[in-house]
């Protein structure tokens, strides 16, 4: 299948379901809320969850609801990584960061309520999950988030900002701060699809794998269009690398990425169209 066509279309189902499971009302939070998810967003996490799950068997609709929820928390770490005691960004998605649209106390709220929100989505009836893949759910998004994982990732960039880092260290830093919630993602839809160890276990190296070569990218492309040179006290791996090691170990990530989905077969094909996306995306 067009990975397009795939994108495009679970893009829409994606969408319609967010909106759906974002409050409608016409108070200054909710409307912070919707305007933040609702905008835009290659919503590249949540389609992982569905395509891991497809691949496995499982039901599209069974991923919908978490699916949601990992873009509910993906969204979050967002509006607060934009914020001024952060990163300080006054654009995302080519529009006003939360903050600017709102102002900085709404922009913590909003955060804090889609935070809630996800997790209120994940335990909601998905398609007929029982509650123990219902608790794993919840286990997963929940590790992927703390201190081992996004906030430990953003915590360590912030303490070690204007110092000389190793490699090791950047590549600890992104696993945390990006590939965490990615190869969430990917786990989510493999236990909905009842994945046994060994597909687990390879799901995860997939999902670590490109989860790492997606910031790299995302530092190549911050790095073509300038932005990298604004912001030279953050982290960039082109800045510390050089542009061609940069497209070299995100080339290699990639591979790594492809060679976990061996196993898989012609049912790993859309998970493979999704690892070249994210090494040929221009935004
Ligand atoms: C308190 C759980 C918690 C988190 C806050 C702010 C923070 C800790 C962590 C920052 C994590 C972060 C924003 C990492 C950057 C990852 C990244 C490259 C995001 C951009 O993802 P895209 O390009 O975004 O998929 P779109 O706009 O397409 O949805």
């Amino acid at each position: 299948m067009d990975i397009r066509e795939y994108f495009e279309k679970r893009i829409k189902e994606i969408n319609l379901a967010l909106d759906k499971n974002l409050p409608k009302s016409k108070d200054m939070l909710s409307m912070a809320m919707r305007y933040n998810v609702l905008g835009a967003g290659k919503r590249l996490r949540p389609i992982l969850v569905i395509a891991a799950a497809q691949m496995l068997g499982g039901k599209k609709e069974k991923a919908m609801l978490p699916a949601c929820a990992i873009e509910l928390v993906h969204n979050f770490t967002l509006i607060h990584d934009d914020l001024p005691c952060m990163d300080n960004d006054d654009y995302r998605r080519g529009r006003l960061t939360l903050h600017k649209a709102y102002n900085e106390a709404v922009a913590v709220l909003a955060g804090d309520a889609l935070l809630n929100l996800a997790f209120a989505v994940l335990v909601k009836e998905s398609g007929g999950a029982n509650p123990s893949i219902r608790i794993k759910l919840i286990e997963e998004v929940s590790n992927a988030l703390g201190v081992y994982g996004l906030v430990g990732g953003q915590a360590k960039e912030i303490s070690l900002r204007g110092q000389e880092l190793d490699l090791a260290v950047i590549e600890d830093i992104y696993m945390k701060k990006t590939a965490a919630l990615i190869s969430a993602a990917v786990r989510l839809g493999a236990i909905i699809g009842n994945a046994n160890k060994k597909e687990l276990s390879l799901l995860t190296s997939y999902g670590k794998h490109i989860g790492i070569a997606f910031q790299i990218m995302d530092d190549i492309l911050e790095f073509m269009s300038g932005e990298a040179k604004r912001k030279e006290d953050e982290l960039n791996y082109v800045l510390f690398m050089g542009l061609e090691e940069a497209k070299e170990a995100a080339g290699k990530n990639i591979e790594l990425a492809k060679e976990s989905l061996r196993y898989f077969g012609r049912r790993g094909e859309i998970l493979l169209g999704i690892a070249d996306y994210i090494i040929t995306r221009d935004h």
